[in-house]
Parts: structure tokens; C-alpha cells; sequence
């Protein structure tokens, strides 16, 4: 039967569940990554479990996000992600060695494998042809404990790419028409999948930073062909042994197609604060900018930095803003080295940082008060940055370099002649800060180093059938998890200290929330649309839930979040009727008889004197999940039996 690749690699890992949009189907999960910030929670969750090793094909460990150690915090984490590595048989990938998702695909995607990761750009690997999701640390240490993923069948939307990108226009813009086109919101439950002739005009770094970002359309992943030029990609990094050819048939039917002509994208660029804003550069008036950032997980390969030094090459960059760069591998940095690019951007004037997140993350380089940022990253929530009242637009090399030159957004187009770059035939290939995982006898010996900071995770009572408490808080449309549980060079350090964590929950919004919580024993969270979109971090469910936030309810969710609610035993409820989000006041007392969550239920305004219908779109398995107190102790449960 024709088939597109979504069907094909689902269709071998699929374990149960019927290939009909909307029912749940569980995967089996080929391999997982972590990165350090989800990591420790992650290791923890799995240490409980109580496995003796990764089941996986096989599974890494990353240290890319909290790279800063200033003190003891993030190098003990380091060293515990380490022990754990070598005791249950990772991968270990150390710090500095490059970001997660930039390495994965480097060193060890694979076409047609299926991947979960505990971040949420893991859909980079998508560019190779790989099923990759992102997903809380819960799950990921389920799935290497040997549990399938549970998803819903996704609409497969097919995104056909005709004609070619022309100069100084990048697989940046492309991604960000696509963000034009559908937006931040309404897409849970789709797969973006690209075919077509103008796939073959694409290299594996572009097709890796359009899957990547593609994570900001809220959608289960999107993938690209395994073709050719995978192969070649695949060969120049000496892995030609993983290569696997998996293109749609010709006749394969897409329930949505949305058609982009490359040959008509220009650059473009997303305004504050959402990566969804997003409007062509030469729409925008001029706006003058304070720094520039170039890196992060969509834009740090090869490639990109190779342009970024050939537009500096012999020019400086304007005296009247900074601009810093953070690549995205060690192997990259080779390359830039060897062949004189390194000294073209320095001499140039960039600061070069770590092979990290950084800057992406707030892990420093927080732009000054008011100013302007334009960077090559994926978020531009506010605040993100570091920086409340900084505005981050979010642009291509291209466009990230011109206008280092410049001091002004300026469309790259305005410079001249687009530099020729060749990618090598070979890469540099040392792998040396990867340390391999130890054969079983030698791992069982393994003592898991735990500093200070490394707390022991709460546990949870299982779920009464009437839940009571206060709306703490009551929220609009689009929050982030940068909202409910930011991360920077402050807080991301608390990441396996939950009581320390959730000191900071929905800081940036409203920094009384803590205490509210605490006083009132727990309550509600009342949200719009797309709540919890953006990060796949758990604490953005835990440490609510350690507050004791017992449901949160809203105008519909993003699926990360969704899952880590139910992971973590908070109910997540929706309005039957959205209009009546306007009947819920922040300080009211609620009412909410759940029973056994199979079905609607009831919330009563006590200070209102109303009642409300709400829904859910829990299977059985996540009621029993959400009853048993969370899906820790209900996997240790099924493990046990
Ligand atoms: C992000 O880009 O927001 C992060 C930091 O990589 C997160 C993971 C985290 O919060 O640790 C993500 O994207 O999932
Ligand atoms: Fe790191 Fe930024 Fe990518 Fe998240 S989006 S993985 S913080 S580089």
C-alpha cells in the first residue's frame, strides 16, 4: 500500500493501537536523548524504576544547557549524569563537546529509527529521516526502561517544496513561512512531513534546522526524506553504515497539503514575543539593534557559521551594537578552525562562546534593559533572554550577519554577492568527549556520585474524587513553560531540587504565586489557549504539583505539557464552552468532582454560585494514571507485576 514516511516508520514501531488520526497508538522507542537541565529528573525517574540498563538500541546523555558552574550545583549534576551514564549503559556526552540536537544528528541519528527526547527540539533529527519527539524526562525514562510512547495517530500534513531557495535566503525563512502559515497554535496532533522536488535542493543541516524549529508549531515532529543526500551527509561523517533510503510513494495521500515554492521566500524574520510573529525583514521598518546572537540548536552547524564568516570575512561588525556566537559542536569549531573561518569572524569583531545553548537559554549574554536582540534562535519569549523588557527577533544567518554589519534589522539581500560554501566530503571526526557505554559487569560496579544539590524527587498521594482549592492564578492564551517555570542562569541550577525550584514558579508572571500556593494548600491554574507551549521541562508540571496545584484548566493545551501533567498527577481539564473561561476570577473557590475521570465532570463556583461544564481528552490508562498519583508509581506497579 503507497505510503507516506510517517506511515512507514510508524507502521514498524507501531505495538498497539489503531492508525486512525486521533487514537492513541504506543510506540516502540529505538532511542532516547537527554540533555543535563530535563537529565538528573530524568536518571532519577529511571533509577526508581529500578532497571539494570537501557533497553534501548541505545540511549545519550548530553550536557549542553547548564554549562555555567559557578559553582558546585551544575558540576555535581554533571558528574551524577556521568555516573549514571556509565552505571545503566549510555552514551555520555560531555560539556563542551556541543548541543544536544546538533551532535545527535552529527554522531548518531538514524533514518527510520524512532527517538524520544527529553527536550523539545529533538524533532532535529527529523532532517535525517528519524521519527523524533520531544518529551517530559518521565517518559523518556520509561521508554529506556523498555515502555512504549504513547501519542496520539497524528494527521499527516504534507508540506511540498517546489523550486529553489535563491541567495541569502536560508532554511531559517523557510521555517519561519511555515510559522506564517500556521502559527503557533492548532496544530497538536500533526506531523509535518516534506516532499517534493524542492526537498532535493536542501542539505541535511537545512532540513534538520526546518524540523527543529518546526517544534514551535506546536506539532508531534516533522521529517524530511532519507534520500541521496542523507546518504552523502551520512558518508561524510563516516556513518554511511546507518544510511536507509525512505521516501513517500509517489501516490502516498497526505490528509492536508501545503504548498511552498522555495523560489518565492524571502528573508524573514519573528517579532516579539512569539515565534509566530512572523513578517518579511523588508516589512519591517528599521529598527536598530543593540546585539546580536548567532547559534542555538536551529542555526549552529557547519554551514551556517561558514556563511556568518563569509559575510564578515574583511568587514567589522558595527561599533554601535555586540555580537556573540556559540557553535553548535566541537566538530564544527574543527572545521571553522582548519579553514580560516575561526579567524575571519573573530577578527570581525564576535565574541565566541561555549559549543552550548547559552545565550538561547539565558545561560548569560542577557541582553541590556529596552534594548533590541536579533538572533539566529527558535524562542523569543519574553524574558527568555534574561531580560524582561529586551525585544528578541528571530532571524536567519544570513540575516543575523548583515546586520551585525549593519546595526540595523537589514535584509541580507542589500549586501552584494552570496558567498559559495562547500561542506566537506569528510568532517572531522573525533569523538573523543563522547564516553562509551561500559559492558555490563564493569557498569554494575558503578557508584552514582550525588552532590548536594541532588534532592530526592517527591512523592505524591493518589488522586481523591473531589478536588477543592482556590483559582491561584488565572492566566491568558499562549503561555510558555518559560512562563510557568523559567529557566536561566538563576534558576536553571535548581533543576534536581524541586523545593528549591518551585520557589520560582510563574515568577515572570506574577511573583506572589509562590506564596498564594503555600497558603492556600494548592488551588488552580485557570489558561487560555496553547497552554504550556514551548519547553518539554517536567518542572513545569512537578513543581506546580509540589505546590499543590491539583488540575489546571484551560482553553486547550500543547502536548508536552498535557502529558506532563498527567505524568505528574495534576488534571488537565478544558472548557466545554470556552466562554466560560470569563466566569472563573483568580481567588475564586473552586469545586471539582472528577470521579474516576471517565467522562466530563462538573466545577463549581462556590463564590460565584455557578457551575461549569469541563471536558478532558484522557484515555483510560491516563485516568489510572492521574488516580494512582502520576505515572511513576503506576510504571513501578506495572513493572512489578
Ligand atoms: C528550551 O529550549 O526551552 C529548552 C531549555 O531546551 C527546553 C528543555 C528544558 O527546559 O530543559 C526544551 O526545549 O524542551
Ligand atoms: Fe538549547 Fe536553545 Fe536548543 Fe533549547 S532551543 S536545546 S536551550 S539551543
Amino acid at each position: 500500500m503507497a505510503g507516506t514516511i510517517t506511515e512507514k516508520i510508524l507502521k514498524e514501531h507501531i505495538i498497539e493501537g489503531e492508525t486512525k488520526a486521533g487514537s492513541e497508538i504506543a510506540l516502540r522507542i529505538d532511542n532516547t536523548l537527554t540533555q543535563d537541565a530535563t537529565g538528573t529528573m530524568a536518571y532519577l525517574q529511571f533509577e526508581a524504576i529500578g532497571i539494570d540498563r537501557v533497553k534501548t538500541q541505545f540511549s545519550v546523555s548530553f550536557v549542553d544547557h547548564n554549562t555555567l558552574q559557578t559553582d558546585f550545583k551544575n558540576a555535581d549534576d554533571h558528574k551524577f549524569l556521568e555516573s549514571m551514564a556509565k552505571r545503566y549503559g549510555l552514551y555520555f556526552s560531555k560539556p563542551g563537546n556541543g548541543i544536544c540536537h546538533q551532535l545527535f544528528l552529527e554522531r548518531f541519528a538514524k533514518p527510520g529509527n524512532t527517538l524520544i527526547g527529553s527536550d523539545s527540539h529533538t524533532p532535529t533529527a527529523g532532517g535525517i529521516g528519524c521519527f523524533a519527539m520531544g518529551a517530559g524526562g518521565l517518559d523518556v525514562a520509561c521508554a529506556m526502561a523498555g515502555a512504549p510512547f504513547r501519542i496520539r495517530y497524528p494527521k499527516i500534513v504534507g508540506i511540498k517544496l517546489t523550486g529553489k531557495l535563491n541567495p541569502w535566503v536560508s532554511a531559517k525563512d523557510v521555517i519561519l513561512e511555515v510559522l506564517r502559515l500556521v502559527d503557533v497554535k492548532g496544530n497538536v496532533g500533526k506531523v509535518f512531513e516534506y516532499f517534493g522536488e524542492g526537498v532535493k535542493t536542501l542539505g541535511v543541516p537545512d532540513r534538520a534546522t526546518i524540523t527543529n524549529m518546526g517544534t514551535e508549531t506546536g506539532c508531534t515532529t516533522s521529517i524530511f526524506p532519507s534520500d541521496d543526500i542523507t546518504l552523502e551527509f551520512l558518508k561524510a561523517q563516516g556513518r554511511e553504515k546507518d544510511f536507509r533510503r525512505l521516501e513517500p510513494d509517489s501516490d502516498a495521500v497526505y490528509d492536508e497539503v501545503i504548498h511552498i515554492d522555495l523560489s518565492g521566500i524571502e528573508p524573514m524574520v519573528a517579532l516579539p514575543h512569539s515565534p509566530g510573529a512572523v513578517k518579511r525583514v523588508r516589512e519591517v521598518g528599521p529598527v536598530k539593534v543593540d546585539q546580536v546572537a548567532i547559534g542555538s540548536c536551529t542555526n549552529s552547524s557547519l554551514r551556517d557559521l561558514k556563511i556568518v564568516s563569509k559575510a564578515l570575512k574583511g568587514r567589522t561588525v558595527s561599533d554601535t551594537l555586540h555580537v556573540f556566537m556559540s557553535p553548535g559542536s566541537r566538530q564544527v569549531v574543527e572545521h571553522l578552525i582548519e579553514e580560516g573561518d575561526y579567524t575571519d569572524i573573530v577578527r570581525a569583531g564576535v565574541r565566541i562562546m561555549e559549543n552550548a545553548c547559552g545565550a538561547c537559554i539565558g545561560m548569560g549574554c542577557a541582553p541590556a534593559s529596552n534594548s533590541v536582540s536579533v538572533r539566529t534562535f527558535n524562542r523569543n519569549f519574553e524574558g527568555r533572554s534574561g531580560t524582561k523588557d529586551a525585544k528578541v527577533y528571530l532571524v536567519s544567518p544570513e540575516t543575523a550577519a548583515v546586520t551585525a554589519l549593519t546595526g540595523f534589522l537589514t535584509d541580507p539581500r542589500e549586501i552584494g554577492e552570496y558567498p559559495e560554501i562547500k561542506l566537506p566530503d569528510r568532517f572531522i571526526i573525533n569523538d573523543n568527549m563522547i564516553v562509551k557505554p561500559l559492558p555490563i559487569e564493569e557498569a554494575l560496579n558503578v557508584e552514582i556520585f550525588r552532590g548536594p544539590n541532588i534532592k530526592p524527587l517527591p512523592t505524591f498521594d493518589p488522586l481523591s474524587d473531589t478536588l477543592s482549592g482556590k483559582a491561584l492564578i488565572k492566566v491568558g492564551d499562549n503561555i510558555t513553560t518559560d512562563h510557568i517555570m523559567p529557566a536561566g542562569a538563576k534558576i536553571l541550577p535548581f533543576r534536581s531540587n524541586i523545593p528549591e525550584i518551585s520557589k520560582f514558579v510563574f515568577e515572570a508572571v506574577d511573583t506572589k504565586f509562590y506564596q498564594k500556593a503555600k497558603e492556600s494548600g494548592g488551588g488552580f491554574i485557570i489558561g487560555g489557549e496553547n497552554y504550556g507551549q514551548g519547553s518539554s521541562r517536567e518542572h513545569a508540571a512537578l513543581a506546580p504539583k509540589y505546590l499543590g496545584v491539583k488540575a489546571v484548566i484551560v482553553k486547550s493545551f500543547a502536548r508536552i505539557h498535557l502529558a506532563n501533567l498527567i505524568n505528574f498527577g495534576i488534571v488537565p481539564l478544558t472548557f466545554k464552552n470556552p466562554a466560560d473561561y470569563d466566569n472563573l476570577e483568580e481567588g475564586d473557590d473552586l469545586v471539582v468532582e472528577i470521579g474516576d475521570l471517565k467522562g466530563g465532570c462538573i466545577l463549581k463556583n462556590m463564590t460565584k454560585g455557578i457551575e461549569i461544564e469541563l471536558e478532558h481528552t484522557l484515555s483510560d490508562m491516563d485516568a489510572e494514571i492521574l488516580k494512582t498519583g502520576g505515572k511513576l508509581p503506576w510504571i513501578k506497579k506495572n513493572f512489578e507485576e
